[in-house]
């Protein structure tokens, strides 16, 4: 049989060293799924249960391989369900690229079934990157630009193929006019700015004598850099939500993360500071970095398109982290004002000492944040950890502690409900020799993780290693946003929206021979962790948590206070024990620290 350009298609991805596409069939792209058939499943095709969580599995896959991820739907309804798989990627700056089909050329512009205007569908989500192949000579093209793009832009990018093209011919374009010939790979440069501005950077921070670093995942293979600039200027390291995994939180001067699911000590380290070296970051909350006229500042970022904003830097050097920060130390002076360290060190210490208090304050029946603090001292130095959109982010960011190799990740600008399940899925085909931890709300599993615990069930016996722990905070409750309504708009709990049923999250598990474990003692949540952490197969913690636990900043304003208790006082369900809790969570701040 001749080759198709289904056959063409997967052939051009083999030659890319693509091992893995996410998808679910249709027939959109029949063409391409019988080519897969002839081509023994090269690269591996991955079915999951909804399209959204096929590209939340690619965003995964390519957020902790480091290499682009690729996701196929069939036309219409397929590729409508990518599409907030796709945001995630796109505003979290993930290479990913979706292969889509569309109806046949013959039918299209006849409202045909299933036909929908894809362009426009994906002009914007990908709107790096998007094209229909509608003759074979076009497809190397079309491809190799929508792979390149992507790993360029770290963007999204999608390429249409008609169903009736999948399974024509393939012919490649010849030496003729209006054929445009394509070659794979790529050669990547090392960017770093100036002599110039590297020495004009250094003055700036030389002259300082509080400096604050906030590093993102624009950092992420600059560790040793970053450790070496903050000792020479005795800095303090705040990291943005997606660079939790860039250094190392056992170091007395990483005050963890900023912003609203922050520390206060990143919060006091921006208070405090009179210089600010921002790496590889565009976390958006200005108002918690240093006021405008206190500090002067210096952006590192190697996308020129994403510099400069959110503080008023004096300069921005568009450069690769590591490099640009390598070239930076030769010129930095021995910051020799110790006592701003200090500071930023006590502040450290305390605060993880808070943490623990926090965590050991009873909850009905268990305390969310115990189920992170026992976490913390049992994770594998090479394990992954992903979490929800929900209260789950909260504990994530403050109260585990990341160290040697542990990489993680969140939704962290969609902040999209659901993709902790279907990232540790993509992690596990990338990476399938290490241990996955998923952390899910319980509305996040209704809606996507229960279906996704299919997937695992299908394919944990290929992994490498199979433990994949999916924790579920069982509080009943959509409690993040419970928790907002009560914070930011006076608004009681309103049980109509925010309650969510009864589900017995291990019973689904155990039904699909997978291990199941429930948590309603606190005292079981570390040996519940031992086990998930020992066992031959994937784990599902249905961890009973107390929806009375407040996810507020540690440093909320009194306006937020104020707002949280005007709110019980209109009728709260919870308002007695909400009131209790908080308070006694709360107190853990404020109350003096025996000396340890
Ligand atoms: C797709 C999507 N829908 C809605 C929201 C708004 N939202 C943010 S957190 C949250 C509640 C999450 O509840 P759950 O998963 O049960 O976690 P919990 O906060 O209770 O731990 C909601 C509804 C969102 N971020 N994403």
């Amino acid at each position: 049989m001749a080759q198709t350009v289904g056959d063409y298609l997967l052939a051009r991805l083999r030659e890319w060293g693509v091992e893995h596409v996410f998808s679910y069939p249709g027939d959109g792209i029949n063409g391409i799924l019988a080519a897969w058939a002839r081509a023994d499943n090269d690269p591996q095709y991955v079915q999951s249960r909804h399209e959204e969580m096929s590209a939340f599995e690619a965003v995964g896959y390519a957020k902790f391989t480091g290499r682009v991820g690729v996701c196929a739907a069939t036309s219409g309804p397929g590729a409508i369900h990518l599409l907030n798989g796709l945001y995630d990627a796109k505003l979290d700056h993930v290479p990913v690229v979706a292969i889509v089909g569309q109806t046949a050329r013959s039918a299209m512009g006849g409202s045909y079934q299933q036909e929908v205007d894809l362009m426009s569908l994906f002009k914007d989500v990908a709107s790096d990157y998007v094209h229909m192949v509608t003759v074979p000579e076009q497809l190397p093209n079309v491809l190799d630009r929508a792979i390149r793009v992507a790993m360029t832009e770290r963007a999204p990018t999608a390429l249409i193929i008609p169903a009736d093209v999948q399974e024509l011919e393939y012919s490649p374009p010849t030496h003729e006019f209006k054929m445009v010939p394509s070659s794979t790979g790529i050669q990547w440069p090392t960017t770093v700015p100036d002599d110039a501005a590297v020495r004009q950077a250094a003055e700036l921070l030389n002259a300082g004598k509080k400096v604050a670093m906030l590093v993102g995942q624009g950092a992420r293979g600059a560790r040793a850099e970053i450790e070496e600039v903050a000792d020479l200027l005795d800095a303090g390291v705040a990291k943005a939500l997606l660079g939790k995994d860039v250094i190392s939180d056992d170091l007395p001067y990483v005050t963890g993360a900023i912003g609203l699911l922050g520390t206060r000590p990143s919060y006091e380290l921006m208070q405090g500071c009179d210089t600010l070296l921002t790496v590889g970051s565009s976390f958006p909350y200005s108002q918690f970095l240093p006021d405008y006229d206190q500090a002067r500042a210096v952006q590192i970022d190697v996308d020129g398109k994403l510099i400069g904003m959110r503080y008023p830097y004096e300069l921005n050097l568009v450069g690769d982290a590591a490099q640009t920060l390598r070239a930076l130390v030769p010129h930095l002076k021995r910051n020799k004002n110790r006592s701003w360290r200090k500071e930023i060190e006590s502040n450290v210490a305390r605060w993880w000492e808070t943490m623990d208090k926090e965590a050991a304050v009873a909850g009905e029946p268990t305390n969310p944040m115990r189920l992170f603090t026992e976490l913390s001292k049992r994770l594998p130095s090479n394990a992954i950890v992903t979490a929800d959109s929900g209260s789950a982010a909260n504990w994530y960011a403050r109260h585990l502690r990341f160290r040697d190799d542990i990489r993680g990740s969140l939704s962290g600008t969609l902040a999209t409900m659901g993709p902790a399940v279907p990232y540790a899925i993509g992690a596990k085909f990338g990476v399938p020799d290490r241990p996955c931890i998923a952390f899910s709300g319980d509305g996040a599993m209704q809606m996507n993780g229960l279906a996704e615990l299919i997937t695992i069930q299908r394919y944990w016996q290929d992994w490498s290693d199979p433990r994949l722990v999916v924790a579920v905070l069982h509080n009943n409750d959509l409690n993040q946003v419970t928790w907002e309504m009560r914070a930011m708009s006076k608004s009681p709990k309103f049980v109509e929206s925010q309650a969510v049923p009864d589900v017995d999250y291990a019973a689904f598990a155990a039904g699909l021979g997978l291990q199941a474990i429930t948590v309603r003692d606190p005292e079981q949540i570390g040996p519940a962790w031992d086990r998930a952490l020992s066992a031959d197969r994937p784990t599902v913690l249905d961890v009973h948590c107390d929806p009375k636990m407040p996810p507020i900043p540690p440093h909320a304003t009194f306006e937020q206070m104020k707002s949280t208790a005007e709110a019980m006082a209109k009728g709260d369900e919870e308002a007695v024990g909400v009131v209790k809790t908080g308070v006694k969570t709360k107190l853990q701040e404020l109350l003096p620290h025996r000396k340890g």
